[in-house]
């Protein structure tokens, strides 16, 4: 049976704004208080998700949150009618206000993680909404991402989810942006990569000292046991503490894997040899030829790949066998990153195109072109399970670009998040949008 791996991205939210909400996310320090454009957002977004839908790639769509998400601000004692309730939040406690428009269910890498059915022990599809707990504007997402989830994936058969992690730090997950898999098709049994920034229960494992590690070794854990994955189908690998804190707070911020492939950055982990051995070893027990291309820090720089994001890229496989990679502008901007990377392009490998896209709306806030989406490996069967409704397709592009064109605004500032009309405005686009991807009730205005 054919299978696939299906990239659904993130459609950026009609509040995209630059609240500087992620310590850590040097990005979002760094532009924080700029105004914003939401319709160049999500029209960057969707021109990346049309690209390689037409590049011959499968390609899907997760829809935004609620925002503001006036529910949460009421769980912090904010009261009145929704007007009040946002301009009380203004008034008293403008940075929660900010929090609560965040449109940062975009990075949809960091929804949930994902196992294919080759994978599990009950042969489906597994999904686990990610907690998100190391920051409040992200850790209201996930009981909407669930439920998205869950309209997209409806079919219990072939879908199984399960609810985020206890909310609490020592279970901090991330979701796929500290996950990979490796294969040698995609629906053959693989080997899933999990990548931890700290131990929160064992004092052996290190911990970075200035920025925070999201993602902890027990979290990484508990998923693989919800999913059923085999042991030989796991590897956890610990991310290096020190590349944490110079603003690698993702481990798809360093490397990034597809197929028998791993592209990483030779700072990115600890005990790198024994991991790579490990990974070898596991994919040849299920007959994959486990592959890395390392790069040398002496050709790009930890700080480079910081700023650049040239991990944060798609590898993607081509019909011939071949790979391709999708990198953001910042890559060509920076001189060393472009030369890395017409160097290897050129030299024979594996990976032998790099194509470049514009998101320079989402890298402003530290989301590349794989945060922005995620990756589910589905065999025939369990593609046409999928709501149809998410699948991009010519006619779908042009409704939502549409959409877009309608409902967003083209500049937002911290003093418009304020404003009541917003709050409306989002509601009013976000109804039209569960029409268009067919997803039913699925946000609080609409269930409550
Ligand atoms: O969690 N930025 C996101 C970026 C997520 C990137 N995702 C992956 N690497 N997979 C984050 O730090 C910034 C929001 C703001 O500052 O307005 C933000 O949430």
């Amino acid at each position: 049976m054919k299978s696939y791996e299906v990239n659904f991205d993130g459609l950026v939210g009609p509040t995209h704004n630059y609240g500087g909400l992620s310590y850590g996310n040097v990005a979002s320090q760094s532009n924080s208080q700029q105004s914003s454009n939401p319709k160049e957002a999500a029209l960057q977004g969707l021109a990346k998700m049309k690209a390689l839908m037409e590049m011959g790639f499968q390609q899907g769509v997760l829809a935004p949150q609620e925002r503001p998400d006036v529910a949460a601000l009421r769980r912090l004692g904010f009261s009145g009618t929704d007007a009040q309730v946002i301009e009380r939040a203004a008034k008293e406690a403008m940075p929660l206000l900010v929090a609560s428009c965040s449109a940062s269910s975009m990075w949809v890498a960091n929804a949930a993680t994902v196992s294919p059915s080759a994978d599990t022990a009950d042969g489906r599809v597994h999904f686990t909404a990610a907690n998100l707990n190391c920051k409040y504007h992200r850790s209201i997402e996930h009981p909407t991402t669930s439920r998205v989830l869950g309209a997209m994936f409806a079919d219990q058969q072939h879908f199984a989810h399960h609810a985020a992690l206890p909310a609490v730090a020592q279970f901090g997950d991330e979701g796929a942006a500290n996950h990979t898999r490796f294969c040698r098709e995609y629906g053959e049994a693989g080997v899933e990569f999990f990548v931890f920034g700290r131990s929160a229960f064992d004092t052996r494992y290190p911990a970075p000292q200035k920025y925070p590690a999201r993602q902890t070794l027990e979290a990484s854990q508990a998923v693989a046991r919800l999913h059923g994955l085999r042991d030989d189908g796991v590897v956890y690998a610990q991310q290096n503490p020190a590349v944490i804190d110079q603003g690698v707070f993702h481990n798809d911020v360093i490397a990034v894997g597809n197929g028998e492939v791993l592209f990483y950055h030779e700072d990115a982990f600890l005990d790198t040899e024994q991991m790579l051995a490990e990974l070898q070893a596991k994919l040849a027990k299920v007959g994959g030829q486990f592959q890395s291309v390392c790069v040398p820090r002496s050709a790009v720089s930890v700080d480079d790949a910081v700023r650049s994001y040239l991990f944060n890229s798609q590898l993607l496989s081509r019909a011939d066998g071949s790979m391709l990679l999708i990198v953001p502008q910042e890559c060509q901007a920076n001189e060393r990153v472009w030369q890395y990377l017409q160097g290897l392009t050129s030299s024979g490998g594996l990976i032998r195109e790099v194509k470049v896209f514009d998101l320079k709306q989402s890298m402003q806030n530290g989301g590349g072109p794989a945060c922005l989406r995620l990756r589910v490996a589905l065999n025939e069967t369990e593609l046409a399970a999928v709501n149809p409704g998410v699948i991009m397709t010519a006619p779908l592009y042009g409704s939502l670009t549409a959409w877009v064109e309608k409902h967003y605004r083209d500049r937002l500032s911290e003093s418009d998040l304020a404003d009541p009309q917003l709050l409306l405005e989002c509601r009013t686009a976000l109804d039209e949008l569960t029409q268009i991807l067919k997803l039913g009730a699925v946000y609080p205005f609409q269930i409550n």
